[in-house]
């Protein structure tokens, strides 16, 4: 995968690629990520990116011309490549997005600031606009990281252990079972007796049931997407029964 990144704070996304798994794919060249300063393709001695907008009003917008030759100027490394504008008026982006987009040769992400950018290059330039949530940012570099983030790993070869990602929370639409690690007992708080037992299916049970219980405390609103086998729902069926009680 190569991203390219257009942004008038390079920095804001250099300082976050130094380190973590996105420099580590990098390093191992499972991915390329090409930052690109849109304020190299500003023109005039104040090389200005952003103006007053047409028909008044507060904030500033983005120019059209230094973010249409900063796109010009980066390769296209397929005929599919994407460009996505990052914006909060976008498709929210969530785990099947990212699944989608890591099966990309290559994502062009334009970050805009929240005032706007001229619609003229949304409307020439942008195949799709995406939101990480809604609420507010500044711009959209956090954004094209979060993006970055989710996407790369789920590229083969990423992340460690493969099947790890198969087990993350939203996969299947479930939340992820607790974890425990050494020590045995923490503070007068032990650890689970079935996790010391060494019944490999007593455990994945315990780990489905628990995965259920918590989906069901913390965010019911998943349940209605999830990938429910009849044993789950039967599962669920009992743990609703304990939470109306
Ligand atoms: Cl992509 N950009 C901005 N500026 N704010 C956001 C966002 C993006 N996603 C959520 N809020």
């Amino acid at each position: 995968m190569r991203y390219d990144v257009l942004t008038i704070f390079p920095e804001m996304i250099q300082g976050y690629l130094k380190e973590g798994i996105l420099a580590r794919a990098a390093k191992r060249d499972l991915i390329k990520i090409e930052v690109t300063d849109i304020r190299a393709f500003a023109r005039g001695a104040h090389k200005n990116t952003d103006d007053r907008p047409f028909g008044g009003g507060d904030g500033m917008v983005m120019k059209p011309g230094p973010i249409y030759r900063a796109l010009e100027s980066v390769p296209r490394v397929a005929p599919e490549s994407l460009v996505l504008l990052l914006t909060p008026q976008g498709k929210r982006f969530d785990q099947a997005m990212a699944w989608e987009l890591s099966r990309q040769k290559q994502l062009i992400l334009l970050c805009g600031r929240y005032e706007g950018i001229d619609e003229r290059i949304r409307k020439l330039c942008v195949d799709r606009e995406l939101s990480i949530g809604d609420y507010v940012l500044s711009g959209g570099e956090l954004a094209a990281l979060v993006l970055m983030d989710a996407v790369s790993r789920l590229i083969p070869g990423v992340l460690g252990g493969e099947k790890s990602t198969q087990e993350d929370s939203f996969e299947d639409g479930l939340l992820e079972y607790p974890q425990y690690t050494r020590p045995r007992v923490f503070r007068g708080e032990e650890v689970p007796e079935v996790l010391l037992s060494g019944d490999h299916e007593k455990i994945r049970q315990w780990r489905r049931a628990q995965s259920l219980k918590r989906t069901l405390e913390k965010r019911p609103d998943l349940l209605h997407h999830a990938r429910l086998t009849p044993q789950d729902e039967a599962m669920l069926k009992e743990l609703k029964g304990k939470v109306d009680k």
